[in-house]
């Protein structure tokens, strides 16, 4: 049919007008005047009970990008970052995005083989890690990357973190700086994901797309907001850095409306109780398993007050209904909801609506409206046709905020946006009367173990290199821990008597924890389509039958 025919939903919010030209730093702290920037928490370390103002933050920010210009960072050029979260964290990704460099983000807790695969992909310039990082790297002969190293003791061979901070700003990098000629198109940071087939890819997400999402959600000034922070919020940023959900919607999000960010490196119940308790956390962006144990573990409710907490967002995996009421019932003051968002998309494609300044209704299980400055359809997988409300079909979004595309992938990058422009997510979902979306299913082949990514293909590219596999096929297999854990099919080589635990303990030793086998069925074929394809859905399906 004719473009015109096509049944696109947008915001109830309208449109608005986004400095989308603006490099991220300057777009972030463009708006200082709302506070005393000499005075106002930005980032808050529980764990040493350091505070860096607004005004630190810019200030280390500034004498880390002269120090990165100093060692031969110059704009296009890849620092890699592996760090847990942590206020070096949020100035090294600062400091890279002043000076018109590329920041890719990788979990530290990656074996050396995931992180040369990213290194490989990225070709990084410098690598920031935490010291034991750093020392892991520092044994992997093949790589030749400088290292900076964050913490006490740097390991022999890395250039200490600190050291880095403790001079003014050059005048070589002010003067570079200032000749550096920007576009708002320029990549600004490089996640690694699979999107809906394949191996993790580069996704490019610029400036331009980057600042687009933040407005989305938390611009809007003396009207309607998506998601309404501001600078009396005091934010939990437990979700690691090094994925899009927490840099975006806690890190980046907060900063642009002047909140404060609490730090916390890793996940403990207590831990996390506690740090609400006493920084009176008013906004806690979390992920479904998080929420679950939470409603399981008597702790919350009953020691701790919670009710600082006024807003609970769940996102990176489905929330149903029951685990709302169990969230409702220990954080009885806060709203609750979801964000829905994928790594390409920028991140985010919808949001609870009762997040928006000027509240309104939302229904559990939902995953909220489409943001404004964007356009969303459901196509029919088969045909493409766009579908009405309450068809399932796949969700697509349009928008400003969407990648550049795969680093060095034009297949993946055309088979994922089309020539219209639209991003093809891969989930399948429904718009209902009242503009809300829901997911149903997911098209692609992503499995998501409490809320990480794992990519089958890369699971099974491993498997297929252990001489006693044949044949093999990962898929996800639903649990109430983690949401959903990968499981392999596995044609076993003629003569072989290799166990289950042999299965598992070869792919545990070079994967990080999540994307570990938890269930081996050996079988005699897999199926697959007459072009070849694994039948993912057959397999789900048996496994759903038992
Ligand atoms: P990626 N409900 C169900 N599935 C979801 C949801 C949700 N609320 N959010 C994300 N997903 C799934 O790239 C969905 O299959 O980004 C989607 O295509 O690791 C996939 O996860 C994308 O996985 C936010 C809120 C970012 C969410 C995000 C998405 C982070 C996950 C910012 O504010």
């Amino acid at each position: 049919g004719s473009y015109s025919d096509e049944i696109i939903f947008r915001s109830r919010l309208p449109d608005i007008p986004i400095p989308n030209h603006l490099p991220l730093h300057t777009y972030l702290f463009e708006n200082l005047s709302s506070i005393d920037p000499s005075d106002h928490p930005c980032l808050i370390d529980p764990s040493t009970s350091s505070i860096l103002t607004y005004s630190d933050v810019l200030l280390s920010t500034r004498r880390l990008s002269s120090s990165l210009h100093r060692l031969g960072i110059r704009p296009t050029q890849v620092v890699m970052l592996l760090l847990p979260n942590s206020s070096e964290f949020v100035l090294s990704f600062l400091a890279i995005s002043s000076l018109g460099a590329i920041s890719t983000p990788a979990n530290p807790f990656f074996t050396p083989s995931e992180i040369l695969k990213q290194v490989s992909s990225s070709s990084p310039s410098l690598i920031i890690a935490d010291s034991p990082t750093a020392l892991k790297l520092l044994s992997i002969n093949s790589l030749s990357t400088p290292i900076i190293s964050i913490g006490h003791n740097p390991p022999e061979g890395s250039i200490p973190f600190n050291d880095l901070l403790s001079e003014p700003a050059d005048n070589d990098y002010v003067e570079d700086t200032y000749n550096y000629k920007f576009c708002p198109d320029d990549v600004l940071t490089l996640p690694y994901s699979s999107g809906t087939t394949g191996m993790p890819k580069g996704v490019m997400l610029t400036h331009k797309g980057t600042v687009t999402s933040i407005a989305q959600q938390v611009d809007g000034g003396e009207q309607n907001v998506h998601l309404y922070y501001n600078s009396e919020d005091v934010m939990l940023c437990l979700l690691p850095m090094y994925h899009i959900y927490s840099l975006v919607t806690v890190l980046c999000c907060a900063l642009r409306a002047k909140a404060s960010v609490v730090i916390m490196r890793k996940f403990d119940m207590r831990g996390m109780m506690e740090v609400i308790e006493k920084y009176k956390v008013t906004v806690a962006p979390l992920v479904p398993p998080i929420a679950v144990e939470m409603a399981k573990t008597g702790v919350a409710g009953e020691v701790y007050d919670l009710s600082s907490v006024r807003m609970f967002i769940s996102g990176a995996a489905p929330m149903g209904k029951e685990l709302e009421d169990a969230i409702r019932a220990r954080m009885p003051n806060a709203m609750i909801g979801q964000g829905y968002g994928m790594t390409e998309a920028g991140p985010v494609i919808s949001f609870c609506m009762s997040f928006a300044k000027e509240k309104m209704d939302s229904k559990p299980g939902s995953c909220g409206m489409v943001v404004r400055n964007a356009e969303l359809k459901i196509v029919d997988p088969c045909t493409g046709a766009s579908l009405r409300r309450n068809q399932r079909g796949e969700i697509c979004i349009r928008g400003e905020n969407i990648m550049k595309g795969y680093l060095n992938d034009k297949v993946s990058t055309e088979s994922t946006i089309d020539k219209e422009g639209w991003l093809h997510t891969g989930d399948i979902g429904y718009v209902d009367d009242d503009d809300e979306i829901f997911i149903v299913d997911r098209l692609k082949e992503i499995i998501k173990y409490k809320g990480f990514q794992v990519a089958p293909a890369e699971i099974e590219a491993l498997l297929l290199t252990h001489e006693h596999v044949v044949d093999t096929a990962v898929v996800p297999m639903k649990d109430e821990g983690a949401g959903e854990v990968p499981v392999a099919f596995v044609v076993r080589a003629k003569g072989s008597d290799m166990t289950e635990d042999d299965v598992k303990r070869f792919v545990a030793k070079q994967v990080v924890f999540y994307k570990r086998i938890s269930k081996v069925f050996f079988v005699k074929a897999i199926p697959k389509s007459p072009s070849g394809k694994i039948l993912r859905k057959t397999l789900r399906q048996n496994l759903e039958a038992g």
